[in-house]
């Protein structure tokens, strides 16, 4: 009996009436010469081919794009935007097209351009009129381009129109509908900064947003995806922005969000209708997003916003641009859709302290609006965080040979996860393995020196032991004595700020980081050593750690709260800016 239920299940339709939408036409839309792009047609070609050969679209009403009619587009862009991307795609544009695109943020345009973004506007609109009419319960509109970064007159991050703003507008004013109310989710990892903007003072559509932000440094690189952009007028308190101050976060990190953010607020708001701006470049090996949301992450989220709208919800594909991670982070949604599968797996790891800072100043920001945000939250689950300095200076000590900064991540991020770290990011005595020294031997690393350390006589006391002018202290030395197998210098755009007043062995100065905001006029030298990643613990331990005193952490937590975080796409930019 099981066992046919379970059969007859998994090839006929779903008791869900789920709604996807693909359609070719959208790939028409690329770089002129069909150059390498991120934002390129296999992404949308990956997930359909996914959810075919998975035989989910075989339980989904499959449905078609439209191009949207230009009075639904006028609704968010101003006449002469859309003019320009109606006309784009004619000839008469040939010779000014790539010029236009050029002139624009991260936008490149051919003939396929103009379809494809009003393909991609109708289509969210035909989806969300389906499910809004009753004739779907939920629906994933496949679209291309993107469109939450693009903004009344201004076409920007890939995203020509932006189509989930168009179809919430359409949703409001096609008023039989009967959707008053709308909540957006954007979990791309970029700012929805046009979403944003389009609903500023309207309280019927409650947008909200988590995404890198790094004070500012992260696309589209200003403030308006800061906390404290909460509306205007009418809409004060309809917008809600969860600005990450470092990249690496994962599911724990959304899930905390979710938990004390956006589930209450949904709660509280009671949506008629739920849009999703469902970008997956948050998902692990995203290449732009450096955050790691997995499959089971991103069900988890989904189904957690199931119990609104009576499960009215649709998806619209924004960004994400590793076609696996994509792919299989789609997959993972359409069976939350489709309710065919518990969701189940754990999350191991806790958010990061930076994680529940950031949900604490947007509840204590949002707190006047949204009344079930007023309680603190509990200091028993905000003592529960992930360990983090260790990993972050490696980061910054970047391997100029390593081609594959995932590479990097995989040969050292992993070995150095099983050192033990204490609460405090102290590193404990390794009693239980024996051969945590010969492992770390066999991983070269570069440390990057910047101060008295770039002069190799003095680096070399870290390494040989002995005590030069200067010095505060004799050196121990590390326990392999064997000198840097390769020395480099390297010019890093970015500033240094100091993490600490002194060090042990010099005195003042101290810890550098490289300065994830600052620009490129800035430019720090400085000299790498290229050491194991064994001589690199004992050179920590000396500068760091004392046997007397221990209190000291090994880096001032202080100061990456205040400065923030190195982010990995900083360096990788210095990297490749070489
Ligand atoms: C939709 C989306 C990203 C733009 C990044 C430009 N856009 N550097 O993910
Ligand atoms: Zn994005």
């Amino acid at each position: 009996m099981e066992a046919v239920e379970t059969a007859s299940r998994s090839t006929s339709r779903s008791l869900r009436r789920v709604g996807i939408l693909y359609d070719e036409r959208m790939c028409r839309h690329h770089t002129p010469d069909d150059e390498p792009h991120p934002e390129n047609p296999n992404r949308i070609r990956a997930i359909w081919n996914k959810l075919q050969s998975a035989g989910i679209s075989q339980r989904c009403e499959v449905l078609s794009a439209k191009e949207a009619e230009d009075k639904y587009i006028l609704s968010v862009h101003g006449k002469s935007h859309v003019d320009l991307i109606r006309n784009i795609s004619s000839q008469q544009y040939n010779s000014r097209r790539n010029r236009i695109a050029s002139k624009l943020n991260s936008i490149y345009l051919n003939e396929g351009s103009s379809e494809a973004a009003y393909l991609a506007a109708g289509s969210v609109i035909e989806v969300a009129k389906r499910v809004a009419k009753g004739e779907l319960d939920s629906a994933f509109a496949i679209v291309r381009p993107p469109g939450h970064h693009a903004e009344h007159d201004e076409a920007m991050g890939f995203c020509l129109f932006n189509n989930v703003a168009i179809a919430t507008n359409f949703l409001l004013n096609e008023k039989e509908l009967g959707i008053n109310k709308i909540l957006i989710v954007d979990w791309d990892v970029h700012h929805g900064n046009g979403t944003q903007k389009t609903f500023w003072k309207d309280p019927r559509v409650l947008f909200f947003s988590v995404h890198r932000h790094e004070f500012g440094s992260f696309y589209p690189s200003n403030d308006d995806g800061d906390y404290t952009m909460i509306g205007e007028g009418p809409g004060a308190g309809y917008n809600i922005n969860v600005p990450w101050e470092n990249g690496r976060c994962g599911d724990a990190d959304y899930l905390a969000v979710w938990d004390h953010i956006l589930i209450p607020v949904a709660k509280q708001f009671n949506p008629d209708m739920i849009l999703i701006s469902a970008g997956f470049d948050a998902a692990v090996g995203d290449p732009l997003g450096g955050c790691c949301v997995t499959p089971y992450g991103y069900a988890m989220l989904l189904r957690k916003l199931m119990d609104f709208a009576r499960g009215k919800i649709v998806l619209a594909l924004e960004g994400g641009y590793n076609l696996a991670s994509i792919s299989n982070s789609a997959l993972a949604c359409m069976e939350v859709l489709l309710d065919e599968k518990i969701v189940t797996g754990s999350t191991e790891a806790y958010p990061f302290e930076s994680t529940w800072r950031v949900i604490q100043v947007v509840r204590q920001e949002l707190k006047a609006f949204w009344s079930v945000l007023a309680d603190e939250v509990p200091t028993k689950l905000i003592s529960q965080k992930a360990p983090i300095p260790v990993k972050k200076i490696l980061i910054s000590s970047c391997d100029s040979e390593a081609e594959d900064v995932e590479e990097l991540l995989q040969e050292v991020i992993r070995p150095l996860s099983t050192l033990r770290v204490d609460e405090d990011c102290r590193v404990l005595a390794e009693s239980a393995s024996v051969s945590w020294r010969s492992d770390l031997s066999n991983i070269d690393i570069w440390y990057a020196t910047f101060g008295s350390n770039m002069w190799k006589p003095r680096f070399l006391f870290y390494i040989e032991g002995g005590q030069v002018d200067g010095m505060q202290k004799l050196c121990s030395g590390s326990m392999d004595k064997r000198p840097p197998k390769e020395i480099l210098w390297k010019i890093f755009p970015h500033r240094l700020f100091f993490g600490r007043e002194s060090t042990r062995t010099w005195g003042l100065g101290g810890v550098a980081f490289l300065h994830p905001e600052s620009k490129n006029e800035d430019i720090v030298h400085m000299c790498l050593y290229r050491i194991t990643l064994e001589q690199f613990n004992d050179v920590l331990h000396q500068e760091n750690i004392s046997s007397y005193d221990m209190s000291s952490p090994l880096f001032d937590l202080d100061c990456v709260k205040e400065k923030g975080s190195i982010n990995l796409e900083a360096v990788k930019l210095s990297h490749s800016g070489l």
